[in-house]
């Protein structure tokens, strides 16, 4: 069977949809890792090779945590030896997903560290030095920032303007290194904000938003969000959700969850799900009594993982 790159091979965009070599739409739809610093052994090529045989992923999402917040231990808080051992994760992933066919994202992943401006500095350098790594690589879609969410000085939402200005320093980087590869911009909100992002969108090409959700907490009013940015042609990109409540925890949701899956499939919109490790919390796919970091079998899964099952068939 053909793999998804032989399928669609390397993608842009085109007016609000993501577009294959064939000139046709492309729905993406994979994982997305938990902390690389906590979670490096699931990049795998036997796991990987699962998800795309039994699971029908076609592309897988490396978490790059940025900056601090639990044990993270991200880019920007740690040493250059650390900084060149996450580095090599991601290549490693990248690598493992070309020759599997499938698509990777590389996620620059702030998140405790609120607003992508607080390490720009570090975004510029991370991206200045995997750009070159990964340049030879068709399969891979660069994502900025995962979710801004809090400006530190004012703590106040951080502006769709501010997260605007951070975009015009990072893409060009990326750029002028590589203008081949797709772009997503993470938004307002911890990437709810793409009614924003819609109104006044980046002067790019080949740039894509973000828009997460986590089905029990995120319902009617961001799908209104989403629906509004479709309708002034926003091409998005869930490269986050959950079936569960927004801190990754709770009661999963079903209902809710297939009205968001059948919005997104209803559009060809590609989404990825949170996360891949074995750690006790509900968005977990592994079960936590799993020590497996590949073969895994039903009973390995996590409730949320049986329903990832089945979503990613739909
Ligand atoms: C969560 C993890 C959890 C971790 C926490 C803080 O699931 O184990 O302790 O981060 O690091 C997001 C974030 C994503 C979150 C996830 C669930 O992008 O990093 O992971 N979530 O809270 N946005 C909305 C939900």
């Amino acid at each position: 069977m053909a793999t998804p790159f032989e399928k669609y091979g390397k993608l842009h965009v085109e007016g609000k949809n993501l577009i294959g070599e064939n000139g046709n739409i492309v729905q993406l739809k994979g994982i997305s890792t938990h902390n690389l610093n906590e979670y490096p052994q699931y990049v795998n090529e036997k796991a990987f090779k699962q998800f795309r045989d039994e699971y029908n992923v076609s592309i897988m999402r490396l978490a790059m945590y940025s900056g601090f917040a639990d044990n993270h231990n991200g880019y920007a808080d740690s040493g250059d030896a650390h900084r060149a051992e996450l580095e090599d994760i991601i290549v490693k992933g990248v690598e493992i997903c070309d020759s599997l066919g499938l698509y990777c994202m590389v996620d620059w992943h702030i998140l405790l560290d609120y607003d992508p401006n607080m390490h720009t500095d570090m975004a510029v350098r991370f991206f200045k030095s995997i750009c070159v790594k990964l340049k030879k690589y068709d399969n891979v879609i660069y994502e900025i920032c995962n979710e801004p969410n809090m400006n530190l000085e004012t703590k106040e939402e951080v502006t769709w303007d501010q997260i605007k200005n951070y975009a015009r320093e990072v893409i060009p980087v990326i750029k002028a290194i590589d203008d081949t590869k797709v772009i997503i911009v993470g938004t307002t909100i911890w990437s709810q904000g793409v009614d924003k992002a819609a109104d006044a969108p980046l002067d790019y090409e080949n740039i894509m938003y973000t828009l997460h959700f986590y089905a029990d907490t995120h319902r009617d009013a961001l799908r209104d969000k989403f629906k509004y940015a479709r309708s002034k042609g926003l091409p998005i990109f869930v490269t986050e959700f959950g079936v569960g409540r927004a801190d990754g925890d709770g009661d999963i949701n079903v209902e809710e969850s297939e009205k968001w899956i059948d919005l997104l499939n209803s559009e060809k919109i590609s989404y990825i799900i949170w996360n891949l490790s074995n750690k006790a919390e509900t968005s977990s796919i592994i079960a936590s009594k799993c020590d497996k970091t590949f073969g895994f079998t039903d009973d390995d899964l996590s409730p949320c993982g049986l329903m990832m099952k089945d979503i990613m068939r739909k």
